[in-house]
């Protein structure tokens, strides 16, 4: 295995110009070596390594607070800074992160994994630092795809009119995961870059020092020791490649951003997703047909075209599939101004992603109470990210908004035709959520007896089990389990209509019911357990229910399995509890 002798920090300060550069090859080959195997941000990541080993070389880490963007940048950084021996361990269970993260290391300034935080995040720091007088500086790290972040734009703007002492350092690459697009693509694109970027930046209020190659240590370590020097904002632009050093990632749509394992030498196995049939790729045949047929129809992402699978939508309908860039806000109100002029928009999100769009659902989309449909995708467990790309938070804070439907389809099916109904006539705004998991191969039985929202799956004598879509093998299973083990009857009801709920259905239901397990891969407070607890308290039905689901807390990155374990709602750990809540249960075994 190829293992770069990684100087200590101090050493690396020591180092000659042509021992840098050695040392970013060794590195470089390290990371192919060992990312094609674990997979990971493979293309990010080799775009920054002499910025890396540069910024390590001039600032003192962790005294200088090197915030990293994203943080799906950092691997370089996490060799570095003493971490190389982990990174076998990248994408399982407690193994590490892919992200910078704050419990792996003191030069791990903050914990990210939603683009566009860095430049807030430092111009505080830098506060800080400037209050108490430090000598140390706080930089921002980000790439050019983040800065077309809302969020972005306002630290910017503040850091500016403060006149912080902020490093800001611009990765521009051309590429968020797909190719960079919009205004920032275009001032940071073309021959005159430096021409029309320094205009931008030096009015804004920045001290603007341009690095056309960002890939010459020496050049690097130049424009960082001047930045340093400067008591004022400065903004470093750093051309890069992305992928620099693998040749299949260079005719890669996505320049191989992330990766599941793969052939080095080939690129053979390249994939930014799972690799099975997944439902964003049935929710894509739905839209590919509705665009077909509705000329109204629009579709957008905010940058995220691959987790939703429209690249073959994009192809054929370039007018009316829109990549509006990293810009989450953005997305959903554009999308409520398409609906003001009698179009039927559809944003496809990830969900982790639409909590960025909140006052966008809430103020816009909700308040005026538009046609606009939200597709969230990868609700739930959301494999190995990092904690914060779980899709768990939704529920609570969707159903909280008035006029919002929030829909979990039964099945892929349920999905495609939940999807083409709802395209017929849209009214109000529609959230439509589902996993990021592959299809269950068969997927569980949803029985015959549907109506609106509602899959009466299969009776029971005992009790019932009320789940979401996402749950439905395991509801399917603990009735087996309760069954088998305990001669318990226990019914399956599987609710697709989050919001508004058939409480009616519901109530009936668990009234003769009796006892009530509730199941969903998302948080307990607020979730959908809790509702059916409040619906069943508001009409006075004297069941008896037990809530599984996530507990208030984050979860860390893993599979689905990994993670519900971790939790406790795998269905062993629920049947568990179901003994403990009603040990009559247990006495029948
Ligand atoms: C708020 C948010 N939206 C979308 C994403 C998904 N995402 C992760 S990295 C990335 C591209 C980042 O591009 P850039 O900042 O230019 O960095 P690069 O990978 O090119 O170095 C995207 C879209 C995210 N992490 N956070």
């Amino acid at each position: 295995m190829t293992r770069p002798s990684v100087p200590s920090l101090n050493t690396l300060k020591q180092m000659t110009g042509g021992d840098l550069v050695l040392l970013a090859e060794e590195i470089r080959a390290f990371l192919i070596e060992n990312i094609s195997k674990t997979g990971g941000h493979i293309g990010a990541n080799l775009g920054v390594t002499e910025l890396t080993i540069a910024l390590h070389y001039v600032f003192d880490s962790p005294y200088d607070r090197i915030v990293f963007d994203t943080g799906h940048q950092g691997y370089t950084h996490k060799i570095l800074t003493g971490r190389q021996g982990n990174f076998p361990t990248l994408n399982t269970w407690g193994g590490m992160n892919r992200f910078i993260a704050r419990e792996e290391s003191t030069h791990d300034i903050i914990d990210a994994s939603h683009a566009g935080t860095s430049i807030s995040i430092a111009s505080g720091i830098a506060w800080a630092l400037r209050n108490t007088d430090s000598q140390y500086h706080a930089l921002a790290v980000i790439g050019d795809g983040s800065m077309s972040e809302g969020l972005a734009f306002e630290g910017l703007n503040f850091v500016a009119g403060s006149d912080l002492p902020l490093i800001v350092v611009l990765n521009d690459n051309g590429m968020a995961i797909a190719p960079n697009l919009g205004g920032i693509h275009n001032l940071t694109g073309g021959e005159d870059w430096q021409a029309k970027s320094g205009l931008f930046f030096r009015g804004l209020g920045y001290e603007y020092l341009p690095v056309p190659d960002g890939h010459n240590i020496e050049a690097l370590i130049n424009a960082f020791s001047e930045a340093r020097k400067l008591t004022r904002p400065v903004l470093i632009h750093v051309k890069t490649e992305k992928g620099r050093g693998l040749s299949c990632a260079k005719d890669h749509p996505y320049r191989m951003h992330f990766s599941m394992p793969f052939d080095p030498e080939t690129g053979a196995g390249a994939s930014p997703t799972v690799a099975e049939r997944t439902y964003a790729v049935v929710a894509a045949e739905a839209l590919m047909n509705i665009l077909r047929d509705d000329s109204n129809v629009f579709i957008m992402t905010p940058a995220t075209p691959y987790a939703s699978s429209l690249d073959s939508l994009f192809a054929e309908f370039p007018d009316r599939v829109i990549d509006v860039g990293m810009s989450e806000q953005h997305a959903a109100a554009m999308a409520c101004g398409l609906a003001l002029e009698g179009k039927k928009p559809i944003v496809c999100f990830q969900t982790t992603f639409m909590q960025r769009a909140f006052d966008q659902l809430l103020h816009d989309a909700c308040f005026m109470n538009l046609p606009v449909t939200f597709l969230g995708v990868r609700s739930g467990f959301a494999g190995y990210d990092s904690p914060t790309h779980h899709g768990l938070y939704d529920i609570p804070y969707l159903q909280s908004f008035p006029n919002m439907q929030v829909m979990y389809p039964f099945d892929s099916r349920d999905l495609k035709e939940l999807i083409f109904r709802r395209m017929e006539l849209p009214a109000g705004p529609m959230v439509i959520l589902y996993p990021y998991e592959p299809i269950p191969q068969p997927e569980p039985d949803v029985g015959t007896r549907m109506s609106e929202g509602i899959a009466e799956v299969t009776e029971g004598r005992d009790g019932i089990i009320l789940c979401i879509g996402n749950r439905l093998v395991a509801a399917h299973q603990l009735r087996e389990m309760l069954s088998r083990e305990y001669y318990q009857d226990f019914g399956i009801a599987c609710v697709r209509a989050i919001k508004p709920l058939p409480t009616e259905r519901i109530v009936k239901l668990c009234a003769s019911a009796q006892r009530v397990v509730t199941l969903e891969e998302s948080t307990l407070p607020g979730g959908f357990g809790s509702t059916i607890s409040v619906v069943l308290s508001d009409n006075d039905v004297e069941a008896s229910v037990l809530r599984s689901g996530v507990a208030d807390r984050f979860v860390p990155a893993g599979s689905k399995d990994e993670c519900s374990r971790e939790c406790g709602i795998a269905t062993d750990q629920i049947l568990q509890q179901i003994r403990q809540r009603w040990p009559d249960i247990a006495n029948k075994g």
